[in-house]
């Protein structure tokens, strides 16, 4: 052996540990640079919050559901009964991947384990899981990604890093305090270690996965998560896989896209979105919910109108954003039909209109409260979702507009382009409501 090579060998020996070989200097393989960009691409996707939690149906209580256990204080010992209820023989896997195929949606993300750290799928590293303890028995997360993959649907899984189950999750954080009747104290890095098992288990028994989106690490800012060991774990195990983290701060290195809980980019309506500086590299994604809770809420019928929702997602598409809309499955297995409903009339705007948002990147005029633009190749796609007067001035574009349309019947729009901006006109009996949107040709 050449001396050089030798002296790199026990160097790296010497080293190996995590801040030499880790996250920090992360460079994204080939494979996930890819999957970023069909991620970008596909710009629609379902999340699913379904768990134990769900035979509660949020007690009553608007806007509760996953978080029922904390809420109402429910002690482990009792909570642990839940999933003897949990039965839900209507699920259908096929059934769900076919409806989302409908939808005009790319990919899933599901709730692997939510913050109750109950998993939902046949975990070997606890007994707390669908196949261990409901009389259910079956690996849902298993079905799902079988009929995912029949369908070329790709599958994503959420993670909670917060448990409020497992005893050593301890110091405790923001949440699952006192009540869950856990003993004072636990070893961080025994969760940290189960938590790497459980992750383990979802990147290796369940093939090619699209990521992992994690939840829960605001539930102790000063905590060391070990987020480089954690992500580089991931990265080896499936160099493909996206790793996003809901912990409202400017991305980590590793995090391979950027996620917005029920706010766009940079909006702070929720008020836990203040602060974090929106990736200029990084895929975003925006989630939002149907009516006001995540999992299922049998009280909550403050249904977004598909209008809306349309909306949110066009604007979303304006910063560049995949659009992650949420259902909360009932415990039978079924998915809310007012939720297929309202999925089944955006699905029909998206087989006329998707031209405009697969596939596109943000345009070259930031959002604004007029609309928003989008851009693929030399087509900047303007929506006009605010617009009343029968002119409006547009910022230029940076490239000559070589002719401007409107998108559907192509009837061409009048134009005028100065240096102050361009010109549109759109005659009112050419208007619809999220459907005028004036295709200019660069
Ligand atoms: O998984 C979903 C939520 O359970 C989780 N992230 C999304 C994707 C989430 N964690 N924190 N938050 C959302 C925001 C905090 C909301 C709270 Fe509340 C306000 C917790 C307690 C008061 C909402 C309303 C939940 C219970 C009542």
């Amino acid at each position: 052996m050449r001396k050089p090579i030798l002296i790199c060998l026990i160097l790296s020996l010497l080293f190996s540990n995590h801040e030499v070989f880790s996250q920090k200097d992360y460079q994204p393989s080939p494979e996930n640079l890819k999957n970023r960009e069909w991620f970008q691409d596909n710009k629609y996707g379902l999340f699913v919050h379904w768990g134990v939690y769900s035979v509660m149906a949020g007690g009553g209580d608007m806007g509760i559901a996953e978080w029922i256990m904390n809420q109402k204080q429910i002690p482990i010992v009792a909570y642990e009964n839940l999933p003897g209820f949990f039965n839900p023989i209507e699920f259908d896997a096929e059934e769900w991947v076919a409806m989302v195929k409908k939808a005009g949606m790319r990919y899933i993300t599901i709730t692997s384990k939510h913050h109750d750290g109950f998993a939902m799928y046949d975990s070997k590293a606890s007994d707390y899981n669908i196949v261990k303890k409901t009389p259910f028995k079956r690996d849902v997360l298993k079905e799902l990604k079988d009929a995912c993959d029949k369908e070329g649907i790709k599958l994503f899984f959420y993670y909670s890093q917060l448990d409020w189950h497992h005893p050593d999750y301890f110091p405790r954080g923001s949440t699952g305090r006192g009540y869950t009747g856990r003993p004072d104290s636990g070893e961080w890095r025994k969760y940290i270690d189960y938590m790497k098992d459980q992750l383990t288990e979802l990147l290796t028994n369940y093939g090619e996965i699209g990521g992992i989106w994690f939840d829960g690490q605001w539930d102790k800012y000063d905590e060391n998560w070990y987020l480089d060991e954690i992500y580089s774990h991931i990265h080896n195990l499936q160099p493909g896989a996206l790793i996003g983290s809901n912990h409202h701060l400017a991305p980590f290195p590793g995090e391979d896209f950027q996620m917005f809980e029920r706010d766009l980019p940079g909006e702070n309506t929720m008020g836990f979105n203040k602060g974090a500086e929106i990736s200029q590299e990084l895929p975003l994604e925006m989630c939002e919910t149907m009516n006001g809770s995540w999992g299922y809420n049998i009280k909550d019928r403050r249904f977004k109108s598909s209008s809306q929702l349309l909306e949110t997602m066009i604007r979303a598409a304006g910063y560049g954003a995949n659009f992650l809309l949420n259902t909360g499955p009932l415990p039978n297995g079924k998915i809310q039909s007012e939720n297929v409903d309202t999925l089944m009339v955006m699905a029909n705007w998206l087989e006329k209109n998707g031209e405009t948002i697969y596939g596109t990147r943000k345009g070259p005029i930031e959002p604004r409260p007029w609309g928003v633009t989008t851009q693929k190749d030399n087509k900047v796609y303007v929506h006009m979702l605010a617009w009343k007067d029968e002119s409006i001035l547009i910022p230029t574009v940076g490239k000559k507009v070589k002719s401007a349309t409107l998108f559907g019947d192509k009837s061409k729009i009048r134009f005028s382009e100065t240096k102050d901006g361009i010109l549109l006109t759109v005659p009112y009996d050419k208007r619809k409501p999220l459907e005028t949107i004036v295709v200019l040709e660069l």
